[in-house]
């Protein structure tokens, strides 16, 4: 097996693959890195993931960046540990990679606009906020009504698209999205974050912060309880 480093950020998305792997149960070394300290743009890590982002997975000598990417080859790789569902039907794989990068190219940019609209204007923050604040309206009661449903986005299964979606209402929800109204969703981020493969991420998040001295910004959590907005660039 190809040796596996984790580069990631406590709070921030690779908080979806560092659940992964510890849902797999695979060793792997952690390379918990500040992003308020700017170690993302140091030399160091562009020469690792120049693009300068958290998640990176080095796999034996290659890496891997993009949480879509990084979680299906995780999900593909060691299938036994159903990380996605169906991943032996090409639609079932088609279906989860989908969600995977809906989720990463949809979402994810939605929901910095909500949280960080600074980065998006050089004026005034309101509208780009608001904007994306309409855009994501529909989007919280499509996954809201499926959660309605059933325990998880896949119906009975846990997958690590609930991770993600997890993660990604949390951050739109410290941005002021209406999230948390809703219970479906509110449940669910309850159900994600007591699976022990969680608990165990947000243990190394948390190890990570006190060991490494990572300045998190006001809204950054890596406990469960809920806080202010921040100003990580998420
Ligand atoms: N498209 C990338 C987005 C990664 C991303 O935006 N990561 C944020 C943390 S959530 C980051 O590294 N921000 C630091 C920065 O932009 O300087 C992915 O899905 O992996």
């Amino acid at each position: 097996m190809n040796a596996l480093t984790l580069f990631y950020a406590p709070g921030a998305c690779s908080r979806v693959p560092l659940n992964a792997l510890e849902e797999l149960q695979l060793p792997f070394e952690e390379r918990p890195l500040a992003l308020m300290r700017g170690e993302q743009k140091k030399p160091e890590y562009l020469a690792i993931n120049p693009k300068g982002k958290v998640p990176a997975l080095q796999v034996g000598q290659r890496i891997l960046t993009e949480n879509p990417a990084i979680l299906f080859y995780l999900a593909t790789q060691y299938p036994e540990g159903q990380l996605l569902p169906n991943l032996d039907e090409p639609e079932g794989r088609m279906q989860a990679l989908g969600d995977l990068v809906w989720c990463g190219s949809a979402l994810h940019p939605l929901v910095r606009q909500i949280l960080l609209p600074q980065l998006f204007t050089s004026g005034d923050t309101e509208p780009v906020k608001e904007f994306a604040l309409q855009a994501f309206r529909p989007v919280v009661d499509q996954i809201s009504s499926r959660l309605s449903n059933a325990p998880w986005w896949y119906g009975d299964r846990w997958s690590i698209v609930d991770v993600y979606l997890c993660w990604l209402m949390g951050i739109a929800t410290l941005g002021g999205a209406p999230g948390v109204d809703h219970l479906a969703i509110t449940e669910h981020i309850g159900r994600v974050r007591a699976r022990p493969s969680f608990v165990r991420a947000l243990a190394r998040e948390k190890a990570a912060v006190e060991r490494c001295n990572i300045p998190l910004p006001p809204g950054e959590a890596v406990s469960p309880r809920r806080r202010r907005p921040g100003r990580l660039s998420h």
